[in-house]
């Protein structure tokens, strides 16, 4: 059947004609998509109680509207991405129920029971199971779709099936590139514009820094990364983390996905300079924070590095010092993506909550100058770092004094 767009009504006959539903079932369908780029609706029985998401493509990006065109096609990595981690990681992602390519539509599990992790930290909720999920869904996702571990031409398919070249594009340029020059696209805080001007759009050594790092996010094809993963992208609760919309998902440097959740969670960190809380509260928080990121890294290293000797495939990764410049790379890469994308969301069209729910612009502002300096000291510095203790003691001696 070839495109049509859904709307309430439509996704629930869609749902009926697919026996995804039975037919005594009574359906209620709300559409709740509140991220840039789709439609996404909770289609529920209320006889059974039973429900499920049915997320859907739009032609153009939702957040810009029809005059920012967009292919659907991008469902069709984001389920095939979703297959390969419902393979991997079976319990941290939603399930796929369904998939129809020509409808540019996914059928999952529903997960509304849990939180968007970031809205669960604007709250200053704490998530004590996450380092341990998030670590192992980056070892595990990065470690087995790497050349590492499949053969040569299964990795090659593995490319070819992921070459998702209009949301690499949007990464690109939203993420790499227009932040570093006065681009129309920017969202910018018109208190922030000055300083844009007459400071950071004049740090020439920083965008070349960043050009290297775009350079490796164009052409490194390590692993099959998420591409997307900040804590929007994360149900989070007491037990459970659910990783989901890999629209993104495409075959580049695993850097990328380390450095992006852990760049958002120091957005968070940053954020609270701007808000009216209780000074120990923030305290208490912000250690909170530090620690999830320094287990979640330590985590990561640890498991990868298991996977590795358990299950490397090619004989040259037993090569004598190979695995520990591997990580020694990986390493200065996800400091470097973390300043990356410290800075997009300051100033490029994708802004975090966190930040953009300070009202007080001045405020705001100058939460946006702190991310900017702190997202240049991490990628001008990605090289001295020797481990994430001395980036979150840069962070808190910064922040925290
Ligand atoms: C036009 S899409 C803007 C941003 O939303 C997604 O979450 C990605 O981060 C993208 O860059
Ligand atoms: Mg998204």
């Amino acid at each position: 059947m070839s495109y049509y767009q859904m709307n309430e009504n439509l996704s629930i006959d869609y749902l009926m004609k697919q026996g995804i539903f039975s037919e005594t079932s009574n359906l209620t369908s709300r559409e709740v998509g509140d991220g840039n780029l789709n439609l996404v609706f909770i289609v529920k029985d209320t006889l059974s109680g039973t429900s499920v998401v049915l997320k859907q493509a739009l032609p153009y990006v939702r957040v810009v509207g029809e005059g920012w065109p967009l292919s659907v096609e991008r469902t069709i990595f984001e389920a095939n991405a979703l297959e390969i981690h419902n393979r991997i990681v079976p319990n941290l992602v939603p399930k796929l129920l369904h998939r129809d390519d020509e409808l540019a539509l996914i059928v999952m599990e529903d997960l509304s029971h849990l939180e968007l992790m970031r809205y669960g930290m604007m709250k200053m909720e704490k998530h004590p199971k996450f380092a341990e999920h998030i670590s192992t869904f980056l070892a595990d996702t990065l470690f087995y779709t790497s050349d590492m571990h499949m053969s040569s031409e299964e990795k090659k398919r593995l490319v070819a099936k992921f070459i998702n070249v209009e949301l690499c594009k949007i990464t690109e340029d939203l993420v790499f590139t227009d932040p570093y020059y006065d681009a129309d696209r920017n969202n910018i805080n018109p208190r922030l514009k000055p300083y844009l001007e007459e400071v950071f759009w004049k740090k020439t050594e920083l965008w070349l820094e960043t050009s290297k790092l775009k350079y490796k996010f164009l052409t490194e094809a390590q692993s099959l990364i998420h591409g997307d993963l900040h804590t929007g992208s994360i149900f989070a609760g007491e037990e459970e983390t659910k990783i989901f919309d890999a629209e993104f998902a495409f075959m580049g440097p695993a850097a990328f996905d380390v450095g992006k959740i852990i760049g958002n969670i120091f957005i968070n960190y940053v954020s609270w300079s701007g808000k009216d809380e209780d000074v120990e509260k923030i305290q208490d928080y912000r250690s909170y924070l530090i620690e999830t990121v320094k287990r979640l890294h330590r985590l990561f290293e640890k498991k990868f590095i298991e996977n590795w000797k358990k299950d490397a495939q090619d004989i040259s990764a037993r090569v004598e010092g190979y695995r520990d410049q591997f990580m020694r790379n990986l390493f200065i890469d996800t400091i470097g993506y973390c300043g990356v994308v410290m800075i997009r969301r300051v100033h490029g069209l994708a802004h975090n909550i966190d930040v953009d729910g300070i009202e007080n612009l001045e405020k705001r502002r100058d939460v946006q100058v702190k991310l900017l300096e702190l997202g240049e000291i991490l990628i001008m510095n990605r090289h001295q770092f020797n481990n994430i203790e001395e980036v979150t003691d840069m962070l808190r001696e910064n922040i925290e004094g």
